[in-house]
């Protein structure tokens, strides 16, 4: 087995706060220790991890932490978040990602029983942190990795689930479609500490060596069931691709973009059958409700690009994902909704808007979307644009997209720009929709930027190796950490600088900041006099 990341994050360190009336029971934090003794508490994917303490073998897994939870009975049968919320109950689950979320275990079990929150735990993953996906708490972002069947080994997909919740991936996707697809996922499992997803039409379709028409409902139950056991908390089921809808994607550029919605295409025009997913929904649900398992209800008539964009096809698929919505929850089983794909961003809020209307606001989970087709290579940011607007009008989790994006399998690097990529568009969504905890982190960033505390800035960051690196690149001397200035505007240019001179100046001569801004202006214009009214300094003067 090669090397896992392991390690605390610069100037961080891994604490483990209570929760709240449940005793024994702690959430992590990763709190930043700022060098002016100040410290900054973060919200923490990372699981053990970071934690230097931890002792951790990924042969033997994490500690099955949930297994020493006390859970409240099934009700009629199911046993999931969403009847106990509707019973009242608070579970050890809604308190956890209560206290993870700063917010009131009651508005955690209120938004769960309404369906607008889901909170994926399968009981078989013990090992799991639990975290909350709806529109009242912070975005959530999720990492795809897999192996296809040409590339990449296990140790690299442990390694890559490791990575991408270090950099805050609020969940991850194993669709993985290669050889090994069961001991693959139950690596990922055994060591995960954020939820696991899965699209069991992809493994059933390896059973049936790749041929749509030779699937079966039995083989499909069968796998997930068998995913179901190894401890799967979510997976995405394309249930809404209906036999008549498919022709209404004959006219469009680019078809059927999703495998799974492909896929399931490719059966119903084979067997002219309505889909064995619709027909055996219910059954689907009396699985779920068991193991707790969210559905992800798939679109796999989603646009594959701009000019199919909110076409017939996709809302026709989204009506009967209502439908369906409505058959889940009526056997206590959380549901959330998945969405685009390829949008423009003037139509991006439509799609939050009958999202909502049509599946009873349960939370929209979405593929970017990626705003224009026209930059491969930079798909993470094509995409970013529309996840920051599709979250700000209130979907509730985005599904990251890596700079390989229709070109190739991404490696672990773009697993990381990927998640930080995803981490600004939620993050950013966060601060628009005012939520309550958002903007302490870019107010504390700022203070720590306007005060030259370079590595509090960098420990505040998204990604602080990338940001002291950048740093270093020009100014490495640990002098230069403490330094008023930096290298793009040099010591003399620095606005920041400049501005703290400003407020000194008014302090000392007791001016107002209007005053000493006036002051401080025409003494700065004196100096610009001085040194030859040129705007751009000769070299040797700097
Ligand atoms: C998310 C929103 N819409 C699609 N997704 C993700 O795409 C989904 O969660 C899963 O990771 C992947 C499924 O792709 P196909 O099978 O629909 O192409
Ligand atoms: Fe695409």
């Amino acid at each position: 087995m090669s090397a896992v990341t392991t390690g605390p994050i610069q100037d961080s360190t891994k604490r483990y706060e209570d929760v709240p009336g449940f005793p024994g029971m702690s959430y992590p934090v990763r709190r930043v220790n700022l060098s002016n003794g100040e410290h900054f508490d973060l919200y923490d994917t990372s699981g053990p991890y970071t934690d230097p303490q931890a002792r951790i073998d990924v042969e033997v897994g994490l500690a099955k932490t949930r297994d020493g939870w006390e859970h409240p009975e099934p009700i009629d049968g199911a046993a999931t978040q969403l009847v106990w919320a509707r019973a009242g109950i608070i579970t050890p689950e809604m308190a956890y990602v209560a206290a993870r979320e700063g917010v009131s275990p009651e508005l955690v079990r209120d938004e769960v029983a309404r369906g607008r929150a889901v909170i994926p735990a399968n009981h078989r993953h013990p090992e799991s942190e639990p975290m909350v996906i709806g529109k009242a708490f912070a975005v959530k972002i999720n990492a795809n990795i897999g192996n296809s069947a040409v590339t990449s080994s296990i140790e690299e997909e442990v390694e890559k689930m490791v990575w991408a919740a270090r950099w805050g991936a609020d969940t991850l996707m194993d669709l993985s479609t290669g050889r090994n697809i069961h001991e693959t996922r139950e690596w990922i499992l055994r060591n995960s500490p954020i939820p696991v997803g899965t699209v069991p039409i992809y493994q059933a379709l390896e059973k049936v060596k790749g041929d749509p028409a030779s699937l079966t409902w039995e083989i499909f139950r069968d796998t997930v069931i068998e995913q179901a056991e190894q401890g799967v908390d979510y997976m995405t089921v394309h249930a809404g691709v209906l036999l008549r809808y498919v022709p209404l994607t004959a006219k469009r550029v680019t078809g059927i973009v999703s495998r799974g919605g492909s896929i399931m295409a490719a059966w119903c025009l084979a067997h002219h059958q309505e889909s064995f997913l619709y027909t055996h929904f219910v059954e689907l649900c009396q699985i779920f409700r068991k193991y707790d398992i969210t559905f992800s209800l798939g679109d796999g008539l989603r646009p594959g690009s701009i000019a199919d964009a909110n076409d017939e096809a996709q809302f026709a698929e989204l009506r009967t994902l209502g439908e369906l919505t409505k058959i889940a929850k009526s056997h206590g089983v959380q549901v959330m909704i998945e969405g685009p794909g390829h949008v423009p961003m003037h139509k991006i809020v439509e799609n939050v808007r009958l999202e909502e209307e049509l599946c009873e606001e349960a939370p929209f989970y979405t593929l970017g979307p990626l705003a224009t087709d026209i930059a491969p290579a930079y798909d993470h940011i094509t995409s970013a644009i529309g996840a920051a607007m599709i979250a700000q009008a209130g979907t509730a989790m985005l599904c990251y997209v890596t700079p390989k994006e229709h070109l190739g399998l991404p490696n672990r690097d773009d697993v990381k720009v990927g998640v930080i990529t995803y981490k600004i568009a939620a993050h950013a969504a966060d601060l628009a929709k005012q939520h309550p905890r958002a903007q302490e982190r870019d107010d504390a960033l700022s203070r720590a930027r306007f005060e030259f505390r370079w590595r509090d800035q960098f420990a505040l960051s998204l990604d602080p190796d990338t940001a002291r690196e950048y740093h270093d690149e020009t100014l490495p001397a640990e002098p230069a950490k403490t330094a008023h200035f930096c290298s793009m505007c040099g010591p003399k240019f620095c606005s920041m600088r400049i501005s703290a001179d400003v407020r000194t100046y008014a302090q000392e001569n007791g001016l107002d900041s209007l005053e000493a801004i006036e002051a401080g202006m025409a003494d700065k214009s004196a100096e610009f006099a001085r040194m030859g009214s040129s705007v751009y300094l000769p070299i040797r003067a700097v």
